[in-house]
């Protein structure tokens, strides 16, 4: 809307403010997860289960552990030799940046390639590994159903510049962005280079998956092309993480290269920069039930892009490991 049109040949500052996009009240009252639908903050209890009783190859105890924190750390999951493997192919895909069906997002101060996405369409070594027994039996054992992959992508933080990843829950944006219906998916990020307290590990808050932080705001127009770089919508405030905080503390799973963290879909997470002279390199692929198939985005804007989230359930098969 302008507020004022210039007269020809008159130069006259316009000013556009931004147009506020609204759900109907009917959709949020029937939505158990809406947010950014208001301009006030509210953390509300998890309706949905965090784990499943299916069978694999996790302990009892190991799923419990899931169960309550959400999050699983799994030390030395994959051989050096498989390692080697991986990160050479994520160097030569930051190298020859894939156009077609996938995304590359740079860091938000430089042109450093700071994420890689839709690795399951464009790497047959990543398409395998996502279908390897070691992660996929685990992620359909947590969420009881198959599954199928949601979004992949590789984050290089790369050496003393790679920038943080502000507090989130991932299941907010693919929620409100995407359309992800309930809280049935999880990640899996696989350490392609040895994570530790100076190059920005991963940080988690445990048991904060059972809370789900409504955040503030409206979506802007094309809001990827910022959030990937730098999120800013759909990040809790200091207040919300503060509450969030009483009584829970932060942790950061820290390994060798092929160590893995499996988390929830709504864990808090975030990670610092990586100040290290070396890059931190972390491949990630996020589980869907294949129940719990993508609907229209819960915000009154279209859908992300496929390399951000797939649309087409295909459920994956397990292929036996023959990565080294
Ligand atoms: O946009 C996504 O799908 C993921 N990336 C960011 C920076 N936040 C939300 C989610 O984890
Ligand atoms: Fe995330």
């Amino acid at each position: 809307m302008r507020l004022s049109v210039p007269e020809a040949g008159k130069r006259v500052a316009t000013i556009t403010p931004p147009v506020k996009v609204e759900m109907s009240s009917t959709s949020v009252a029937a939505d158990p997860y809406h947010s950014r639908t208001s301009d006030q903050w509210e953390i509300v209890p998890r309706i949905d289960p965090v784990v499943s009783d299916a069978s694999g190859p996790l302990t009892t105890d190991e799923v419990w552990n899931y169960g309550h924190d959400g999050f699983l750390f799994v030390p030395n999951l994959f051989s050096q030799d498989e390692i080697d493997g991986l990160l050479a192919e994520a160097t030569l895909l930051a190298d020859n940046c894939p156009s077609r069906n996938s995304g590359i997002v740079r860091e938000p101060d430089s042109d450093e390639v700071r994420s890689v996405f839709r690795l399951h369409q464009v790497s047959e070594l990543y398409r395998k590994l996502f279908a390897d027994e070691r992660l996929l039996a685990r992620a359909r054992q947590l969420i009881g159903t198959d599954v199928y992959i949601h979004q992949s992508r590789v984050n290089y933080k790369p050496a003393m510049s790679g920038q943080e990843f502000s507090w989130h829950s991932d299941f907010e944006t693919w929620h409100v962005e995407d359309g992800m219906p309930r809280m049935r998916a999880l990640s899996v990020s696989v350490f392609l280079t040895e994570s530790h307290e100076f190059n920005g590990p991963l940080m988690l808050i445990p048991g904060s998956h059972e809370m789900y932080i409504r955040c503030a705001g409206v979506t802007p127009e094309k809001h990827f092309e910022q959030s990937l770089r730098r999120q800013e919508y759909g990040v809790p405030t200091k207040e919300a993480l503060n509450q969030l905080l009483e009584g829970r503390e932060i942790v950061a799973p820290k390994g060798a290269a092929g160590s893995t963290v499996f988390f929830d879909c709504n864990a808090m997470h975030g990670s610092n920069g990586n100040l290290s002279p070396t890059p931190r390199v972390n491949l990630f692929a996020v589980y869907n039930s294949i129940e719990n198939k993508l609907a229209d985005p819960f915000c009154d804007r279209p859908p992300r892009p496929d390399y951000l989230a797939e649309r087409t359930v295909i459920p994956i098969e397990c292929e036996r490991p023959s990565m080294a």
